[in-house]
């Protein structure tokens, strides 16, 4: 059975693969998983079908069969479990990747979009040049300790997982902010997970959606 995942129509950034479709489409293009997409524009995503399926309006949502399913993480996370390839069969591996799992996703990424939101709507904020180092310095202190654990290893913990999927997406939306290029280790963490022959496709698939609305002439 062909799942089907949701994504954006117009997808607000622009094609950069920051939407949370993209670690879900990943993770399917590692495992070797064909899948279809149905687009959504804003308003769809507010309503009935879609709230059935996401009680937010979000996207993504992953349906396969009788299931349907939404929050990339657990998407992800049930994409690694059904197919080899994104968590080690050894069970004391895999519940260490299964942390970087949510690792990425509570610890890491939680600072890194405090900042981005300060960003988009709170720029016009007497308070926002006070505010924004003090954001910036709350990511910096995930870096350092992923940073300093990541060392000169390829990877988070052996052989690439899941939780490098993860990992790699929620770093990447750092990418031209100047603070993960301070941070060598983890800016080749981030290339080597974008040069994956799954992530190149992953991301031209969601790049051919933004591209393809675009007007021509
Ligand atoms: N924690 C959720 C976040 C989902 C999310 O924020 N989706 C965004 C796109 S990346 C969205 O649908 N934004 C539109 C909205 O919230 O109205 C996940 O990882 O799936």
């Amino acid at each position: 059975m062909t799942p089907i995942i949701t994504a954006f129509e117009r997808s607000p950034d622009r094609g950069q693969g920051l939407a949370r479709d993209m670690p879900v489409r990943w993770a399917l293009e590692e495992v070797g998983q064909p899948y279809d997409v149905r687009l959504l524009s804003f308003s769809e995503m507010k309503e009935s079908p879609h709230l059935v399926l996401h009680p937010f309006g979000q996207i993504p949502t992953y349906e396969e069969g009788d299931l349907a399913l939404f929050e990339s993480g657990a998407i992800v996370f049930h994409i690694a479990e059904r197919h080899a390839g994104l968590l080690p069969d050894d069970a004391n591996a895999r519940a260490r990747a299964i942390t970087w799992m949510f690792a990425a996703l509570n610890t890491v990424e939680p600072p890194i979009i405090e900042r981005e939101m300060a960003m988009l709507v709170e720029q016009d904020k007497t308070w926002y040049k006070e505010r924004l180092p003090i954001l910036e310095d709350r990511v910096r202190v995930r870096l350092d300790g992923l940073s300093s654990r990541l060392g000169d290893a390829d990877w988070l913990d052996d052989g690439f997982s899941a939780g490098d999927l993860l990992m790699v997406t929620v770093l990447r939306r750092l990418k031209g902010s100047g603070i993960l290029e301070k941070y060598p280790n983890l800016s080749a963490y981030v290339a080597r997970g974008e040069a994956r022959p799954a992530y190149k496709r992953a991301f031209d698939d969601q790049l051919a959606v933004f591209t393809s609305k675009q007007p021509t002439g």
